[in-house]
């Protein structure tokens, strides 16, 4: 072991989970259907065709898991409200499911732990789908609607205000290539689906300003780095094309107030003929100022030209790097790389958080104890380019660990496990892995050894 690390004072140590994954209850205190759980029941869309429909069951044990965050001693925590909670059917409105986050809010107040609210972790209810979902510029008067019953209930009470987590995920995986909910795929849809998630952002943060809030408001984007394979002019173009699909489709229109231009076209050219969906104001809207940017980082890698691959025309290139159990490069070097290049080409001196960061790894109980060295390996290093880019004066303020526990990984079900606490869920036990105790201790030190 080398020296100690040290991280800021008041550096923000937190983890991070989302609605559908974790509460379960989903049909409790009259919620209603959300597109995930349509979707789900669509067999061959999730693995094993499982549901969020019990999940971690934390919609009853939310009091065990406020007291797992103590017992860690994280100082912020980022959840997500579940929007069919509170709208469950056109024009009707659940106060029961606001009550929910009431008790899930007043319980990190009693224990210290700062809230951090993401609106739209992915849940949207499905009476909203059958309307065109995000496809549908009516959904951004639906998503205001929801937003100010969030503002004017908890307001000032939540620290931080996350209006979306990766749109690229709700739009390009849920309406392009069909593998999220709502399962559609249609690249124009998709597109349109992009702009409407970005400007519900902008007209949120618009309408968070005019209730005069002093909390703060910003949106969390999924960035990776995606650099050339070779320095042939194809894969050239190929990163450039990868990493405008991925990463400059969001961050030029939230902090430059224009789309981005690859030699005049952009990826999509071939599949939207009519870019009428984009109306005047709409990027001064999207390009509000904002108060910080939240970043997902888990991967990234080298990226080499492929014709026969639809809209980037480009690829991963295989690596020799370690893989976690998703199969992503373990790329800590990419999480610098992202912040580096984020603070410079875009955010200059706003704050930033990593707002996801963690693996999967197939993790056991022996006896009582999770030894999963394999993610404690993993979070040391990309700890190490967080604490790299602090020192160099980058304005990061705080690092989510993704997740707090196990939990329904999407189209992969329960397979995939997250967590620094391990979910069985036939008892619905939690079980601290090794990485949530040495988690514990990078907490009470604020600081990491260097290895
Ligand atoms: O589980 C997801 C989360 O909901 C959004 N970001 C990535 C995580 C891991 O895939």
């Amino acid at each position: 072991m080398g020296q100690a690390l040290a991280f800021p004072e008041n550096f923000l140590w937190g983890t991070a989970t989302a609605s559908y994954q974790i509460e379960g209850g989903t049909w409790e205190d009259g919620r209603g259907e959300s597109i995930w759980d349509r979707f789900a029941r669509i067999p061959g869309n999730v693995h094993n065709a499982e549901t969020g429909d019990v999940a971690c069951n934390h919609y009853y044990k939310y009091n065990e898991d406020l007291d797992l965050l103590t017992s860690l001693g994280i100082k912020s925590y980022r959840f997500s409200i579940a929007w069919p909670r509170l709208f469950p059917e056109k024009g009707k409105f659940e106060s029961r499911g606001l009550d929910f986050y009431k008790r899930l809010i007043e319980g990190l107040e009693k224990r210290g732990i700062e809230p951090v609210a993401t609106i739209y972790h992915w849940d949207l209810p499905q009476w909203i789908q059958e309307q065109g979902g995000w496809t549908n510029r009516d959904t951004i008067q639906h998503y205001l609607e929801y937003a100010r019953v969030l503002f004017e209930t908890f307001g000032n009470r939540v620290a931080r205000w996350i209006t979306h987590n990766e749109p690229w995920c709700v739009s390009f995986l849920g309406y392009g290539h069909g593998i999220h909910a709502p399962g559609v795929k249609d690249w124009n849809a998709a597109v349109k689906a992009a702009h409407h998630l970005l400007l519900s952002h902008g007209e949120a943060v618009k309408m968070f300003r005019g209730l005069n809030l002093t909390t703060q408001i910003g949106i969390t984007l999924n960035l990776n780095d995606e650099y050339p394979a070779s320095n042939s002019e194809e894969d050239l173009r190929a990163a450039d094309r990868f990493d405008m699909y991925q990463n400059r489709w969001f961050l030029d229109p939230l902090f430059a107030g224009h789309y981005p231009h690859f030699q005049q076209n952009t990826v999509f050219d071939e599949f939207v003929s009519d870019w009428g969906f984009i109306q005047s104001s709409d990027l001064e809207t999207i390009s509000q100022p904002i108060d910080f940017l939240g970043i997902n980082n888990y991967t990234g890698g080298p990226v080499k030209a492929d014709k026969n691959t639809p809209i980037v025309q480009a690829v991963h290139s295989e690596t020799d790097r370690p893989k976690t159990d998703m199969g992503w490069d373990i790329y800590p070097e990419g999480l610098y790389r992202v912040l580096k290049r984020v603070q410079s080409d875009y955010t200059g001196a706003l704050p930033l958080y990593i707002t996801e960061n963690g693996a999967a790894f197939s993790d056991t109980v022996i006896k009582g104890r999770v030894p999963d060295d394999n993610r404690i390996n993993y979070l040391q290093r990309y700890f190490e380019a967080a604490h790299r880019f602090i020192q160099e004066g980058g304005p990061l303020r705080g690092y989510y660990v993704w997740s707090l526990m196990d939990n329904y990984e999407w189209a992969f079900g329960y397979s995939k496990r997250f967590g620094l606490v391990h979910v069985d869920y036939e008892t619905q036990e939690r079980t601290l892995k090794a990485s949530a105790y040495w988690y514990r201790n990078v907490i009470r030190c604020n600081a990491l050894d260097a290895n």
